[in-house]
């Protein structure tokens, strides 16, 4: 008889010692931190991501919800793309390591930061009462080359505050702890999976390898905790994006500049504003397709 385990998610306190915290992260390929901001930080966040997704949803829900994308976020979900520029001082009091705070996920050795090298993108999701499932899948391709499977390190980390407390009826995002280590053939299924349980102002981690997906809302709509708000800063190695200069970027192939990271993945990873670079990006307006090695497309 094999005995079927139930998939847990480990919580340590944020100030936790570094090297337990990658212990889990190295195990597990996920974990929360609890306590990394306090109420009233979330609570100025908050108040300044709220405008933000209420322009998001009167501007470009459709487009940013990812509905014309296969359906990748479940109707009832909005994600507001470029949240930075929403709450900069918020944000960058929170991640930008200058008070010291630990752990800064932009310092995590996991994804071998280096001075300049690593892209981060920020997404505020709200999600509603009567938001279903979301497939389950890797965040992989937040930058321009797609890896699977063990054999090959995360290419980033995906990292979520809290904006209230995160429950399994709410849908909290579901992880399957472990499954940074999975075979590539090996397809999660919803039993694998744990409920990322955060009270507000934790910190949910996972390794971009790690599969998760949003679980399904089953809140009333005027249950005190039925929006689930969530800020999401995905970390990626690789940015190579920073590289040239625009007049270089616009003599190379469309090849040349999705591998250097101008390239928004199916997921949005790796999207200036939620949409491609290539299109959005105003120093790259005018780009006709360039002119460097077309015979190697
Ligand atoms: O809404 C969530 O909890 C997770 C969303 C997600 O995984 C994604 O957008 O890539
Ligand atoms: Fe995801």
């Amino acid at each position: 008889m094999t005995v079927q385990t139930v998939p847990q998610l480990v919580t340590l306190p944020a100030t936790a010692p570094i090297e337990d915290i990658f212990a889990v992260l190295r195990r597990d390929g996920t974990i929360v931190l609890s306590e990394f901001a306090t109420d009233e930080e979330i609570e100025a966040l908050n108040a300044k991501a709220k405008q933000h997704f209420d322009r998001t949803e009167s501007e470009g829900r459709e487009h940013d919800n990812y509905n014309k994308n296969k359906n990748f976020r479940p109707k009832g979900t909005t994600g507001a793309y470029g949240l930075f520029s929403a709450a900069p001082e918020e944000l960058s009091k929170l991640f930008g390591g200058s008070d010291g705070r630990v752990p800064d996920p932009h310092y995590m050795g996991l994804v071998g930061r280096r001075e300049g090298h690593t892209d981060q993108q920020l997404v505020g999701y709200k999600v509603s009462p009567g938001s279903r499932l979301q497939a389950l899948h890797r965040d992989l391709n937040s930058c321009g080359v797609q890896r699977t499977g063990p054999e090959t390190p995360p290419n980033g980390v995906s990292t979520f505050i809290a904006g209230c407390d995160t429950t399994e009826r709410n849908g909290a995002t579901r992880v399957c702890p472990g499954s940074h280590l999975w075979p590539q053939d090996r397809h999660p299924t919803q039993a694998d999976t744990a409920p990322i349980v955060m009270q507000k102002g934790s910190l949910g981690i996972f390794l971009s390898n790690c599969f998760h997906g949003a679980g399904a809302n089953a809140c009333e709509p005027d249950d005190p905790d039925a929006l689930r708000i969530i800020y999401g800063i995905f970390c990626c190695q690789d940015n190579t994006a920073l590289y040239f200069e625009p007049e270089v970027l616009k003599k190379m192939t469309p090849k040349t500049l999705r591998l250097l990271g101008y390239y928004k993945g199916r997921t949005g990873g790796g999207g200036y504003l939620g949409r491609d670079p290539v299109d959005q990006w105003e120093p790259l307006q005018g780009y006709t397709g360039g002119e460097w090695f077309p015979n190697t497309e």
